[in-house]
């Protein structure tokens, strides 16, 4: 599915982490890959500028949370303007405590009648118990048609061939399946002499049902002309979401996709095939991840929020004014180690750049826990005052954490360098390093 889209993103993505240096020429450069992968997917040219420039902005201003190099953050900074693009979140307001009624919407052969059933099946496994309405009578066939789908699901379908007013219809199947299903789906017409009329009588189905939700269904294939036809319908009736089929192979999918959401109205699934299980939970992040093939990004990039270290001020200040404890600087040691294991992950994520090296990350976590033993050996005042730390204290403190004489000397000696590095450079580069480390 959208396998062009896919194929542009990933290049686009594969060429910037490829690239020696990151600077603005190959920011410019993956922005205008961008736009080319976007644009050949039906995107709307000034929603895909839009978007990449808004992906360019971030990706030129913003500085990476500490410990993510600048490359992941320009791939997350994408995944999330994708998503954002896609639409927001959030399912159907269905509960199994009352009947729920749909109504199904949309021009003829959008995929009406083949949705209605996807969803009847779907909901059923979900423990609906679903009946689904025939309320077409434009179609020769139609009810026909749905009768065979539903069969295969095993719901109910209620219909009245002889009735000719779709609103009668639908009001009669609500009638009678609503004392024994929780889920009712009308099907309606999408075949008319014109899209007034078409507008029309949905407009009088909706108003004679009065459903929880109408559900617009629009061909994928179209692209970008999904925006004035979803417009179209949300103007005359609130759409309560939306469905894109056939995106199964349709060139266009983005597009499609990109203008339903601008509507306002939220694309909850799509359709991927013509097989009644051929229906998918739209969900825009995860799409987004799958699309960029990077499995479960999303959680990942929450793992990367969680990393990010929340400065203490006054840590800072003593650190910054040459009064540095062993305290402090086991806490800055930690920080680096939990970035460590950060970096450890995202080495196993396809698109990610970390190039640590696991060895080296083992053994900086285990000279960590050294130091913690060794500090948690010293009294307070040898902790706030590193320097009056004599060989004698060195050897009881040597004998107290369990650890070797060579091994508190080694401590003692990074925390002077750490002291002497915030002196030399007057603090300028330790305060950037903090600031960055502080900053998300
Ligand atoms: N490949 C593919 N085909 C689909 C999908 N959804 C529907 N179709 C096909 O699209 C055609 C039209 O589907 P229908 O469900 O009859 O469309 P409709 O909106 O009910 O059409 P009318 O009742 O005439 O308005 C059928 O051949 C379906 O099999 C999909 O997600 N993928
Ligand atoms: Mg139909």
């Amino acid at each position: 599915m959208l396998d062009s889209l896919r194929e542009g993103l990933q290049a686009a993505v594969r060429k910037l982490v490829g690239a020696n240096l990151v600077d603005e020429k190959s920011v410019k450069e993956f922005v205008r890959d961008l736009q080319r992968a976007l644009i050949q997917t039906d995107v709307n040219v000034r929603i895909a500028l839009e978007v990449t420039e808004r992906v360019q902005k971030r990706a030129l201003e913003d500085r990476p949370a500490a410990g993510v190099t600048k490359k992941d953050q320009i791939v997350s900074i994408l995944y999330e303007e994708l998503a954002r693009l896609l639409g927001g979140e959030g399912g159907l307001p269905l509960s199994k405590e009352r009947t729920n009624v749909l109504v199904m919407l949309g021009v003829q052969g959008s995929g009406k009648t083949t949705t209605t059933a996807k969803l009847a099946r779907l909901y059923s496994k979900r423990g609906f118990r679903v009946g689904v309405v025939a309320a077409d009578t434009f179609r020769p066939g139609a009810v026909a048609q749905l009768k065979t789908l539903a069969a295969a699901t095993g719901v109910e379908v209620y219909s009245d061939e002889k009735e000719k007013d779709s609103v009668k219809i639908a009001k009669a199947g609500k009638k009678q399946l609503e004392g024994s299903k929780n889920l009712i789906i009308i099907d309606t017409a999408g075949r008319h002499k014109e899209e007034k009329g078409l507008l029309q009588e949905m407009k009088d189905v909706v108003g004679g049902v009065r459903p929880d939700a109408t559900i617009l269904v629009i061909d994928g294939t179209i692209g970008q002309q999904c925006y004035s036809q979803a417009l179209a319908f949300h103007q005359a009736a609130p759409v309560g979401g939306i469905v894109v089929t056939k995106l199964d192979g349709a060139a266009k999918g983005g597009g499609a996709l990109a203008a339903a959401a601008a509507t306002g109205a939220k694309v909850l699934f799509i359709g991927t095939g013509e097989r009644i299980d051929d229906l998918e939970e739209f969900v825009p992040t995860r799409f987004v991840g799958r699309l960029l093939g990077m499995g479960d990004l999303k959680a990942l990039m929450d793992m990367v929020r969680e990393s990010e270290v929340v400065v203490d001020e006054k840590m800072t200040q003593r650190v910054m004014s040459g009064k540095m404890t062993m305290n402090d600087l086991l806490v800055q040691f930690e920080q680096m180690k939990k970035f460590g294991s950060l970096k450890k992950i995202l080495e196993h994520i396809p698109g990610f750049s970390g190039q640590v090296d696991a060895k080296e990350l083992d053994k900086a976590e285990d000279r960590v826990k050294v130091y913690r033993s060794i500090i948690q050996s010293m009294t307070v005042d040898e902790k706030n005052n590193p320097e009056t730390i004599n060989s004698s204290r060195l050897r009881r403190i040597a004998k107290g954490s369990g650890r070797s004489e060579k091994d508190v000397r080694e401590l003692l000696s990074r925390y002077k360098q750490m002291k002497a590095l915030v002196k030399t450079s007057k603090g300028r580069e330790m305060r950037q390093m903090m600031r960055r480390m502080g900053e998300g």
